[in-house]
């Protein structure tokens, strides 16, 4: 399929047109945002409703098991990343060299470095102890294309060793042109590119410079060569079928308005997802942008500029930012149970066919999962009016949820160190994000000091559904006007979500509470933490 020269691209005269290159993913309109065929663009993510009916089965079998790609399976399959690049060929404005690439981990981590050697090795260990670990990706602790040799020695040889397992690399995209043919030859099925901007007036306030073709590069200059090369490489990519994630940094007052821009852009050239990411920055991680006071956005500004996306790309909303030498579920981070000389010690057996039968396991539990959790919200209250008091249509709010997993309120408040937040309207429940947060029980005592910071991430929040809470937290969200709800304990959580929304707004009708506005939400800053 052909994609016309004119496309989408907002403003034709600072993006060059598209080179009319053949443009095919097996059943992907070469326009479409990726993720569905039938499931309509600009979803909120490859979320839970996606499934083989949504899409083509050349793509389901691509996202079925990879984290980061869908919603769903990031709750059932795990991915790792070995650190074995570390050189970088950019000067990203938001990035302290001392520290893994901010692209695809949080600033402020330092990762253990490894020889493909010891990457491959310490991947044979992990998948061998965690069978649900289906992806290995590569991202940093620099550049993964900036260290071609030590990245596709690594594919190299886990192709040969452990071909089950899904390849993914990230990168900046300035280098990526040149290994399009690499990529593809070791099946890398996967690729993540980072494009802030597409307008290089844009891109000198992120790039103070790039290296390329054994020259320096500065300012607009720089960015123009960078933005060139990384829409050719996408384009590359999605004309071999090769799926792309976009990650941007949104950075207010520089790209906030713009990435609406670059969302369109990327999805014309065929991207499959894209991630906009909040900057964060803080003095003390020693880069540009935290030194010179520059801040990260709001909660409700990063939600503001995800929704004015819609339509466009498919928006990917549970990415957690993590580490480039990450193991385990996203969001947890099991990397210190394989570090090099716990792996030494370990007896490493990789028996691709219990890898397999615990994979199908994994996979019967999650259709259960999601047949239940269907049947769950079709049994939900959608109340249009109760004892003859109409409802309001069209009120909107959000809740936070306290929940460990299978897709269930079963957290209590004070274990909770991330909550989901999920807009509700009448009869519908969607999924925008998490908010990290500070632990609130500590060896089994609440620490108050924590509670106005966890308030702080969930502000925005009406209330909050958990298993359970204590007197004083539930007193303090009272106050602060959320709402502690513990009666919805081990319910599906849409399904929770929305009887406590039908609940609340009859509430509201006959006059029991006033409905009010929320303010804006916190997204936490901390840097030098594990996962
Ligand atoms: Fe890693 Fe990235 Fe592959 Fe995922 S992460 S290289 S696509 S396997 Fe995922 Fe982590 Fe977000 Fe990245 S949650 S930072 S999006
Ligand atoms: Fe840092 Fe990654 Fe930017 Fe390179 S591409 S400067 S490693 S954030």
């Amino acid at each position: 399929m052909e994609i016309a020269l004119e496309s989408t691209a907002p403003s034709p005269n600072r993006l060059k047109p598209l080179r009319g290159i053949k443009v095919e993913i097996a059943g992907q309109p070469a326009s479409s945002g990726g993720c569905g065929t039938t499931g309509g663009e600009g979803k909120a993510s490859c979320g839970s409703s996606d499934g083989p009916d949504d899409m083509s089965p050349e793509i389901w079998e691509k996202v079925k098991n990879h984290p980061c790609y869908s919603e769903e399976a990031h709750h059932h399959y795990a991915r790792m990343h070995v650190a074995v690049a570390p050189a970088c060929n950019i000067q990203c404005n938001y990035c302290n060299r001392k520290y893994d690439c901010s692209n695809e981990s949080r600033p402020g981590v330092v990762s253990q470095k490894l020889t493909p050697e010891q990457a491959v090795k310490k991947v044979i260990a992990v998948a061998s102890e965690i069978p649900q670990m289906t992806v290995l990706g590569i991202a940093g602790p620099g550049d993964a294309l900036a260290s071609p040799q030590k990245t596709f020695e690594t594919f190299r040889m886990l192709q040969e060793q452990a071909p089950d397992i899904k390849l993914c690399l990230s990168t900046n995209g300035l280098a990526l042109p040149d290994y399009v043919d690499e990529i593809a030859k070791y099946n890398v099925d996967h690729v993540t590119i980072t494009i802030n901007m597409i307008d290089a007036a844009v891109g000198e306030k992120i790039y103070p410079w790039i290296f390329y073709n054994h020259k320096r590069y500065y300012g607009r200059e720089a960015a123009q060569i960078l933005t060139d090369r990384q829409m050719l490489g996408l384009e590359m990519l999605t004309a071999r079928g090769i799926l792309t994630k976009i990650n941007s940094v949104l950075i207010p007052g520089i790209n906030d308005e713009h990435l609406y821009e670059v969302n369109r852009a990327v999805k014309s050239r065929g991207a499959f997802l894209h991630n906009i990411m909040p900057l964060i920055s803080e003095a003390e991680h020693g880069t540009v942008f935290g030194l010179t006071g520059q801040r990260g956005p709001s909660a409700q500004e990063l939600k503001d500029v995800q929704d004015a996306c819609m339509g466009g790309a498919n928006l990917m909303r549970h990415c957690r930012q993590c580490r480039a030498d990450a193991v385990g579920l996203l969001g947890e981070d099991r990397s210190d149970e394989f570090t090099l000389d716990k792996i030494e010690e370990m007896d490493v057996v990789y028996d691709l066919e219990k890898r397999r039968a615990y994979q199908e396991k994994v996979e019967e539990e999650r259709q259960s999962q999601h047949q239940a959790k269907v049947d769950a919200l079709s049994a939900s209250i959608d109340a249009q009016n109760i004892d003859g008091i109409s409802l309001d249509p069209e009120m909107r709010v959000m809740v936070a949820v306290a929940t460990e997993g299978h897709g269930k309120v079963n957290q209590h408040f004070g274990h909770a160190t991330e909550f989901q937040i999920f807009e509700l309207t009448a009869g519908s429940a969607t999924f925008v994000g998490h908010r990290r947060v500070d632990l609130y029980c500590q060896g089994g005592f609440g620490e108050d000091e924590q509670l106005p910071s966890i308030v702080n991430a969930i502000n925005d929040c009406h209330a909050v559904l958990v298993a359970k809470i204590g007197a004083c937290p539930r007193d303090e969200l009272k106050a602060a006007g959320i709402e502690p709800v513990d009666q919805y304990a081990h319910e599906f959580i849409e399904k929770a979500a929305l009887n406590w929304f039908s609940d609340y707004r009859s509430r509201v009708a006959n006059g029991e509470i006033t409905h009010q506005p929320r303010g804006d939400a916190a997204i936490r800053q901390g840097a030098f933490m594990a996962a």
